[in-house]
């Protein structure tokens, strides 16, 4: 795997770095909970976990700013987590509830918010990619300097509408980051068994969109990236894309038993290049925390994970009248 920490000395606040650990811990143990939950059969469908993840998302989360739009797959509940979705309201979601973003029509792959500016969970596979370019010509069209981050699959990489989007996205000049989040895998299949090439931003050069590679274990590297990404949108010089090259712990979904890779693949992973691991180590290498104030803030995050659980076990189930709302035929 071509990721690798950092090893430069990072120029960057206790604060902050505090911030994106407990983020990306929230992400975790949020989708660990969720996992359980689906164990127990109160999740049902699909339900695809972003554990390992979740530098990707927090990383870029911190690039952007307040109105700037963004759109991912079905493997979406660290990017609604990302942009300040309530934790409760995802949960519900997941088993159905209620209370779910959603009203628990939706489930783990189709829930938004207009507040957060969060355009889905899409299931079909790059469907999100055009969608994301679309976002991207209404703000060009309005003016108002807001950028859409366009988040897709390595195995999504290979559509054919991706590349229809980014011939438009490029005449157009749209402000759009195009995030390829390249875990390795499409479902069983290995990136060298799909894609003709190792890296896949390159493709944009036909387009005349510069990409680059980021490591995506590294929640610095991809705060630094998406911000230099970002800014190259709002002066007006079109899409941008980042190539984040990241690794997903657990199967392609709760569905898998991911038997296409070795077990030591992912313990490999775990141990050399954990992105929460990462920031545990810069924190208290750095010496601006503790082991006991990282105690305190996972115990932090326990906490809101276990009620998001409870609240996503009551809340009651959808109403039958619920069947006809939120409908357009
Ligand atoms: C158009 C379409 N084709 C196939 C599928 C089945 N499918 C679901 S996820 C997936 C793999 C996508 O992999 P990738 O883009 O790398 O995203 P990841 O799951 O790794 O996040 C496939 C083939 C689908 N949902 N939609
Ligand atoms: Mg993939």
């Amino acid at each position: 795997m071509a990721v690798r920490k950092t090893t430069k000395k990072p120029n960057v606040s206790a604060e902050e770095l505090k911030t994106y650990y407990r983020e990306m811990l929230l992400i975790r143990r949020f989708e660990e909970k969720a996992g359980q939950l689906y164990g127990m059969g109160l999740i049902g469908g699909f339900c695809h976990l972003y554990i390992g993840q979740e530098a990707v998302v927090v990383g870029l989360e911190a690039a952007a700013e307040d109105g700037d739009k963004r759109i991912t797959s079905y493997r979406d509940h660290g990017h609604m987590l990302a942009c300040g979705m309530d934790p409760g309201g995802v949960m519900a979601e997941l088993t159905g509830r209620e209370g779910g973003l959603s009203k628990g029509k939706g489930g783990s792959m189709h829930m938004f918010s207009k507040e957060k500016h969060f355009y889905g969970g899409h299931g079909i596979v790059g469907a999100q990619v055009p969608l994301g370019a679309g976002l991207a010509f209404a703000d060009k069209y309005k003016d108002n300097g807001r950028v859409t981050f366009t988040y897709f699959g390595d195995g999504a990489a290979n559509q054919g509408q991706v590349y229809e989007t980014f011939n438009m996205a490029a005449i157009w000049q749209l402000p759009v980051v195009f995030v390829i989040e390249n875990n390795q895998y499409a479902m069983g299949t290995a990136q060298a068994r799909s894609t003709s090439t190792k890296d896949i931003y390159h493709r944009g050069e036909a387009f005349g969109i510069p990409g680059e590679i980021v490591n995506g274990m590294d929640v610095l590297a991809v705060k630094e990236a998406g911000e230099k990404a970002v800014a190259h949108c709002r002066a007006g010089k079109g899409p941008y894309i980042l190539e984040v090259k990241t690794y997903r712990y657990r199967g392609h979904s709760m569905s898998d038993p991911a038997k296409y890779r070795t077990r030591e693949e992912v313990q490999k992973v775990r141990e050399q290049s954990d992105p929460i691991e990462h920031v545990r180590e810069l924190l208290l290498t750095g010496k601006h925390a503790t082991e006991d104030d990282l105690k305190a803030i996972d115990k932090e995050i326990k906490e809101v994970v276990n009620q998001a659980a409870e609240f996503a076990k009551e809340s009651p189930e959808p109403s039958l009248d619920e069947l006809w709302t939120d409908i357009y035929a």
